[in-house]
């Protein structure tokens, strides 16, 4: 490793509306899977860090759940995590989706970033899909800001695919560019520090996600209730899946429970690759009026808030 006084090492948040493909980038610039990804949004829940390593420093980018106008226990939570991530960070990257026009959430969300004390990078992203509304974004920001982005100091844009990492090594030059002179945080081969029980919990609702549709997401949560391995080469795992209505149960479980069955399938494979053994997954269904709400299952789904 080169002279340790050399290196630039810091903190950035990836924050934007949910749906943008903040959780793709992330594991595109860290090249594996520390974060969920589906087509429906308000998948990420919960902050996720992924870090970066190399000659230069590293950088540890802190995953958010997309900022939206819901109101109840689990969407005060994800949007206070999203706010939460902005204090102590050396820079922000701004995710936008440059295929769909700027909205009112992303109105409410550039008034946020505006008055941030660290260095913005707008992200335009989803650019394989050429980026039809760039200029509304660029509108956007200097709306906020109220002068043209020539204007602003320490704001940068660019253009990337993170699904398909265009771009994507020029935003990490740019960011290094941002970052103090410092020591790692984390020993150089981490890549995550989401404890593994909730990236299984995760695992899980991504299937669940994919599988099912429309409105159903929302009300889906995981609990993993058992996870301990047994001779040495199988990880015995029990979950529960909690719905709002008995009649999302029934979606859930399927005519015959193939649904259930798809969703344990799919999950299982990728959970043996991700702890290495064999897997033996137990899955239980119910339906819980009103979790969102309960801040006791939310703090078993370490959706809950430290204070108030
Ligand atoms: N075409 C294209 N699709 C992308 C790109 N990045 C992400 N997507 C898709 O956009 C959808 C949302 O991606 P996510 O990474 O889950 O988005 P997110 O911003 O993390 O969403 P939330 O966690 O809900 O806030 C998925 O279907 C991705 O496959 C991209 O660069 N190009
Ligand atoms: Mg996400």
């Amino acid at each position: 490793m080169s002279d340790v006084k050399a290196l630039k090492c810091g903190f950035v948040s990836i924050v934007g509306r949910p749906n943008t493909g903040k959780s793709t980038l992330l594991n595109q610039l860290v090249q594996e899977k520390v974060a969920i990804v589906s087509p429906v949004p308000q998948t990420t829940r919960t902050s996720v860090r992924g870090i970066f390593t190399d000659e230069r420093g590293q950088i540890v980018f802190v995953d958010t759940p997309g900022w939206h106008s819901g109101r109840d226990g689990l969407d005060r939570f994800m949007n206070r995590t999203s706010q939460n991530s902005l204090d102590g960070v050396d820079v922000v990257v701004y995710v936008v989706d440059t295929s769909k026009p700027v909205g009112e959430e992303e109105h409410q969300i550039s008034q946020r970033l505006k008055s941030v004390k660290v260095p913005v990078v707008m992200v335009l992203n989803k650019i394989d899909l050429k980026g039809e509304f760039i200029h509304q974004y660029i509108a956007l920001w200097e709306e906020a800001k109220g002068k043209s982005v020539d204007q602003m100091k320490d704001f940068v844009m660019i253009p990337v695919s993170g699904r398909d990492g265009i771009q994507t090594d020029k935003l990490v030059d740019i960011l290094f560019g941002f970052l103090p002179q410092g020591p790692f945080f984390y020993e150089p081969d981490i890549i995550s520090d989401t404890p593994q029980r909730q990236l299984v919990g995760d695992i899980l609702r991504e299937k669940l996600f994919l599988l099912t549709r429309e409105e159903l997401p929302h009300s889906i949560a995981v609990v993993i209730e058992e996870m301990r391995p047994v001779k040495g080469k199988t990880t015995r795992i029990r979950a529960v899946i909690f719905v709002e209505r008995d009649s999302q149960k029934e979606i859930v479980i399927g005519a015959k429970g193939q649904m259930l069955k798809k969703v344990g399938t799919m999950a299982r494979e990728e959970l043996e690759v991700l702890l290495e053994t064999k897997v033996f997954l137990e899955l239980h269904v119910k339906a819980q009026k009103n979790w969102r709400d309960d801040q006791g299952m939310l703090a078993d789904m370490g959706c809950a808030f430290d204070m108030d």
